[in-house]
């Protein structure tokens, strides 16, 4: 059941003190979450967290401060669900960049709260309407256990009767201190496509950095990565599984400027470290799989 009532929302799903439904920025259902560990919202629409805040953190989710909030459109920054292809489509260019889920209809499949926790189930409502963008049988789920520690699981489950190939990214915007003093670790030696030079095949040599345009998708690699920010005197882990590929995304100065929902220098306090399945890391769904991002 498609609930578009947040009272019923918070009838069903609420729990006191710690999840509450809202009717939020651009007029879209937003889940606010509150728990000992930690603060975060979740924009039902694309099941796209915008915020999440350990206690005593400053937020480690980046949201631009020219962000628009709006149906059907694409909020820049918090973590985009890119999926069920990630960038643009394989064949079609006519298709919106980085699949429907972002921009799709969501529903709530349960919500719990856990001792230093809160878990929120999701689940994408299948779109008529977007039968021709994705016409497979396909269900998929996103289970957030958000505390101390942010835990996304992306389920693709594979309900038709004929393999699918599923491309997809947690496309997320870590909030930094100064995007000119931060250093990517974990990636070191991998092998890169570097979109901002023609997709040419890199290797890697030591941290990331940055100090240009940078897209880069690094494949074979399970590795976990941690961003080392001096200013705001922390690391931030990021663990995976289900991946071989991480894409590592800022678009600096001019790309910055050119998006009306980012702006001159947001560029400057924000960094895209992205679980991915892309490029040869898309995944085969024979009939009956699940798979796990
Ligand atoms: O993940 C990096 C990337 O693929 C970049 O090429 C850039 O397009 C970015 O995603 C943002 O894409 P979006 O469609 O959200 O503007």
């Amino acid at each position: 059941m498609i609930h578009t009532d947040i009272s019923a929302l918070n009838t069903q799903f609420g729990i006191t003190d710690q999840v509450t439904f809202i009717e939020g920025q651009g007029g879209l259902i937003t889940i606010e979450i509150n728990n000992a560990e930690c603060s975060a919202s979740i924009v039902l629409q694309g099941a796209h967290l915008t915020h999440w805040t350990p206690r005593n953190q400053k937020p480690v989710i980046w949201l631009s401060p020219a962000v628009d909030v709006a149906p059907n459109k694409a909020i820049r920054g918090g973590i985009p669900i890119c999926w069920p292809w990630f960038g643009p489509h394989p064949t079609n260019a006519d298709f919106p960049s980085h699949g429907i889920a972002r921009t799709g209809h969501w529903e709530v499949i349960a919500t719990t709260a856990l001792t230093d926790k809160t878990q929120v189930s999701l689940r994408l409502i299948k779109d008529p309407n977007k039968n021709e963008l994705w016409p497979y049988p396909t269900t998929l789920e996103c289970h957030f256990t958000l505390g101390r520690e942010l835990e996304i699981d992306l389920v693709s489950s594979n309900t038709g009767s004929e393999a699918i190939r599923i491309g997809q990214a947690l496309h997320t915007y870590f909030n930094i201190g100064d995007i000119h003093n931060i250093s990517v670790i974990g990636l070191e030696d991998c092998f890169y496509l570097d979109k901002v030079d023609g997709g040419k095949r890199k290797q890697q040599q030591g941290p990331v950095k940055v100090s240009a345009e940078t897209d880069r998708i690094y494949t074979d690699t399970d590795a976990d990565c941690l961003i080392n920010d001096p200013e705001y005197q922390r690391q931030i882990r990021i663990e995976k599984r289900g991946s071989l590929s991480t894409v590592v995304w800022n678009p600096w100065v001019e790309k910055s400027t050119a998006m009306a929902d980012m702006g001159g220098n947001a560029y400057i306090n924000m960094l895209c470290v992205e679980s991915a399945n892309a490029v040869d890391d898309v995944r085969t769904l024979q009939p009956g799989d699940v798979h796990h991002l």
